[in-house]
Formats: C-alpha cells, structure tokens, sequence
C-alpha cells in the first residue's frame, strides 16, 4: 500500500481555503496527513478539531478517523510561496514511510479519487499545464533562463517541451526527490535576485521586475519550469481540465483568480457588470459545509444567494456599463 502525504501553505484569511481542500480530500479517499505551512494564526475552525500539540510543539487536528492535519509555522522570512519545496522536503526526510508527497494551493479542492492521483504521481512529476501554455524553447524568457542557469552548470535538455506549468500543484514520488531539490536549489540561486520576500506581483522591486519580461517574474513558477526542463526530469503533465479551466471538471478545481471564493464581494462586481464564477464559487460552498465545518449552513446559503443573484444582474449592469462607455 502506496502512502501519500500532503502539503499546502496559507495566511490569513486562505485558511477558508484549506478546509475546502481538506474537506474536498475526505470525500475523494485520501488517507493521512495534511501538513499545513503557516504563518499568523490557526484558522478559527482548529478549535472545533480536538487539537493537541505534538512533541515539536506543533498543533494537530483530527478531522476524521483517516484525516488529520499537521500545522508547521513557517519561519523563513521569504513568501510562503517560495517554501514549496522546502516544506515538500521536510516532510519526506522526516517520515520514511511517505512514498509520495503533493502540494495543493489553498485555493484547489480535489474531484478526482485519491487513487488517480498516486497513479499520475507514480508516472513521474505531477504537473499541470498553466494559461500562459505554450512557452517554445525558444521563447526569449525561457531563453534567459537558459542563460541565467547554465552559468551555474545546470544542463537543459528541452524536457518541458514547449510546455508552461502551473505552480499551485504538484505530486512528486520519493523516486523523484531530485526534482524537489533541484526547485529548492533554484530558488536559492535567484536569491540574490532580492525579489523572494515579495508579495505577487514583486510590489517593492525595481519597476523592470515587476513585469512579465522579467524572467523571475513568477519565481516559484517560473523556477518549478526550471526545473522541469532540466535534463534527467521525469514529469507526467496534464492539460488544463486538471485545474478545471476546461472541462470534463474532474479532477481538480483551481480558483486561482481573485476574489478568491471564500471572499464575498460577488454582488460588488456583478455591479461593474463581472458575472461570477458560477462552477467553482458553488463547488466551493458546498465544500465549506463539512466534515470541517468552515462556514455555517446559514452563512453557506447567504453566500450562495449572493452568488445567484450577482449572476442574474451582471448582464444588466454590463449592458448599463457599455452605454456608459459609448455615448
Ligand atoms: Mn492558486
């Protein structure tokens, strides 16, 4: 029996977020342990788990007889996004048995069986296909990157192809640990680049860096396809149905815009004439619901009103919005 642990990282108010990841993960049939890498508070519903504290002084949360999470406090000063790999590699030097080790966003809930995705994991580094898909060898960023990495000997084989992945998943067999160092190490060779305490975005950094023809733009993303081109890399990518950005939406649900679900301005936009994300932002609720209560029954329907009622007024306020702009 394969057996498979789980990371993900949030602050703030994400952790509506790793309830809907957690609870989304109980009803596909993961088995284990959630380790979840945070900074700030435990989210509110910690409480309502019976946590204890383990002998590292971590808090740990029973969700259900399978299912437990493990809180880590992040300490490095860097943005949680950047530790992917660092707290991915904790886990598996720390737990032998762990076989296979996933990274979701808090912003993915699962669809697909727990099973499918230790088969997809199994065939090498689990990656999914992002929006700004294709990036050609000889696409100018993918090119500096060349340049940038091989000053430091690293040897590019071509092995992502034509391919841009998306950094809010990952699943990587302990066969496969390469992979995760090789991201780690990345990440510390663009240190120096003084862009990895940032927020989204490199809001602070030079005006140059804050563009996408800045090839660190998307650190941890742009160093995962680093990585993933490198030679020797064994990955197994899918296509965007597995964010659920096309369907069949079976797999997973990666609400990767903002606002994010768990934020309740939907009425605010349909206003501006944005018509909500109907699919994800009710998938999305009904996961709040439980076995970790994240919101309240009441709460959910409010929210899920809201939701129908910005849809029905979009398109008016659109056209309202489109006279404005055409007098
Ligand atoms: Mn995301």
């Amino acid at each position: 029996m394969m057996k498979s642990a789980i990371c993900t990282l949030f602050e703030g108010n994400y952790h509506y977020g790793v309830g809907a990841l957690v609870n989304s993960l109980c009803k596909v049939g993961f088995c284990g342990t959630v380790f979840a890498g945070y900074r700030g508070d435990l989210p509110p519903w910690t409480g309502l788990l019976n946590p204890h504290k383990n002998k590292e002084g971590h808090t740990l949360a029973q969700v259900t007889e399978s299912i437990s999470i493990t809180f880590v406090p992040m300490t490095s000063t860097w943005h949680l996004t950047n530790l992917k790999p660092d707290l991915m590699l904790e886990v598996l030097e720390k737990f032998s048995e762990v076989e296979q080790i996933f990274y979701f966003d808090p912003d993915i809930v699962c669809l697909a069986s727990w099973s499918f995705f230790e088969q997809w994991a199994d065939e090498g580094v689990a990656v999914v296909i992002d929006g700004n898909f294709p990036m050609p060898q000889k696409n100018p960023i993918r090119r500096a990157w060349h340049r940038y990495f091989e000053r430091h000997g690293m040897k590019f084989a071509g092995t992502a192809n034509d391919y841009y992945f998306n950094g809010g998943f990952l699943g990587v067999a302990r066969r496969d640990i390469g992979f995760l160092e090789v991201w780690k190490k990345i990440h510390e060779l663009i240190e120096p680049e003084d862009i990895l305490h940032l927020p989204m975005g490199l809001g602070g950094a030079a005006e140059y860096k804050q563009r996408r023809a800045y090839p660190f733009w998307l650190r941890d993303q742009d160093a995962l396809n680093v990585a993933a081109d490198l030679e020797g890399m064994n990955i197994s990518p899918m296509g965007w149905e597995a964010m659920g950005w096309k369907q069949p939406y079976e797999f997973m649900l990666h609400a990767c815009g903002s606002p994010k679900p768990w934020v309740d301005t939907v009425l605010r936009e349909a206003l501006r004439g944005k018509t909500p994300e109907a699919l994800m932002s009710f998938r999305f609720m009904d996961l709040f619901a439980g076995p970790i209560p994240v919101m309240s029954p009441a709460e959910i329907r409010r929210r899920k009103n809201h939701i129908r009622l910005a849809g029905a007024i979009a398109p008016f306020c659109g056209a309202l919005q489109w006279l404005k702009r055409n007098q």
